[in-house]
């Protein structure tokens, strides 16, 4: 290791967030270029990728290992001696854990108790855990600070939520490094195309419509996925261990109004969508409060929503080979 650059591991690395995390470190040099301070450990379930690490290759250890797998995990951390965690890896949607919620209990809550114990074990000195803001539920007015409290409606946000507050626990109990970042919604490059963003854009380069649930009057908090992993380093190096951070953008947007901003930017009529059943128990509203982070640490997400939209949209144009490569699976998911 190169003196001065922390051994850091990353958990979900071939996911969307967690690979541009990756090109960031990649990007500011945070790690040695022999590639043996920074791994990764990622199980590529359906949604993680390594063609999103391409352009980093060779930058870090790889080891294709479920969380879930203690033994592994144990050998990983033995062999590694990490001082930095950052846990990515998750199930993290929400109409999968709507039809079956089981892999959402094993990876998210197991998957978090069974890294904790291995980073207690070896000492580590700073665990960071990326929650959602998903665990507070919905809120039609207002918006919740790091204080609110945790009302989860999803499965999957009820697995996030559960994850939290076991990494709380280990915080008071054990007096354990964790940070909680409790992101909103990402979008931008790389995303899976089960979401709505890039859903929406592989249905209009497929010449089909846009499914909007419900009648689209749901709204959002859209946070350009570079600004997210630049908040999450800036939290890493300015946060306190112990604390809990919200990551929202401020750029709140109905589902509808989003949609049809999306179809501008592809050039396609403004009714290229649907209305179509709404989703079990659906969360109306998130909007988080990030004055903490704004304030304290003094860092600020800088991309508006028309103009991450619209690099979205360039980038999914040149790419759609790989976004139309995931089109079996999301018709099977969405049949
Ligand atoms: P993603 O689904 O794109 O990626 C998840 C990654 O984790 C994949 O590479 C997958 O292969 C890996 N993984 C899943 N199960 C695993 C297991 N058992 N063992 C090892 N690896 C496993 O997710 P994302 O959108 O990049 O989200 C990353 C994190 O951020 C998640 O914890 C998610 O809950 C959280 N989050 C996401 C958003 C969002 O809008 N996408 C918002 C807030 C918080
Ligand atoms: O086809 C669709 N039509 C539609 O109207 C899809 C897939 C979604 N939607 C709606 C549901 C939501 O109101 O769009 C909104 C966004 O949906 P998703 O992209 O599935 O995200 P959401 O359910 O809000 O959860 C996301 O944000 C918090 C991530 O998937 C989570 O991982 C994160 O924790």
């Amino acid at each position: 290791m190169r003196k001065g650059i922390p051994k850091i591991l990353i958990t979900g690395g071939a996911g969307f967030i967690g690979s541009a995390f990756v090109r960031l470190l990649a990007q500011k040099g945070v790690y040695s270029s022999d590639g043996k301070s920074l791994s990764i450990i990622d199980n590529l379930t359906y949604a993680g990728d390594l063609k999103r690490l391409e352009g980093v290759k060779g930058k870090f250890k790889f080891y294709k290992t479920n969380i879930c797998n203690k033994k592994q995990i144990d050998l990983i951390f033995a062999k590694e001696r990490p001082e930095i965690v950052v846990h990515f890896a998750a199930e993290s949607h929400v109409d999968r854990s709507i039809k079956d919620a089981t892999v959402f209990i094993q990876t998210n809550i197991q998957g978090t108790q069974i890294l904790m114990d291995a980073a207690r074990k070896y000492g580590i000195k700073k665990f960071i855990f990326i929650s959602t803001d998903e665990v507070y539920g919905e809120i039609a007015n207002g918006q919740f600070d790091e204080g609110s409290l945790i009302k989860p409606n999803s499965p999957y946000a009820a697995s996030k939520a559960a994850a939290d507050l076991l990494v709380q626990s280990y915080i008071r109990t054990y007096n354990f490094p964790a940070i909680i970042i409790r992101p909103s919604n990402n979008y931008g490059p790389w995303q899976y195309p089960e979401k709505l963003i890039p859903l929406a854009i592989l249905r209009i380069l497929n010449g089909a419509k846009v499914p909007v649930y419900g009648r689209g009057l749901n709204v959002r908090e859209w946070l350009y996925v570079d600004d997210c992993v630049q908040g999450i380093l800036a939290i890493i190096k300015k946060g306190k261990t112990g604390e809990i951070y919200n990551l929202g953008s401020a750029c709140e947007s109905r589902n509808i109004d989003t949609v049809k901003l999306l179809l501008k930017n592809l050039g396609v009529s403004s009714k290229r969508f649907e209305f179509v059943k709404d989703r079990l128990g659906h969360d109306l509203r998130y909007s988080l409060d990030s004055r903490k982070l704004f304030k304290e640490l003094r860092f600020k997400p800088k991309v508006k929503l028309a103009a991450g939209l619209k690099t979205t949209v360039n980038w999914s144009i040149k790419h759609q080979a790989w976004l139309k490569s995931k089109l079996r699976d999301i018709n099977k998911l969405y049949k």
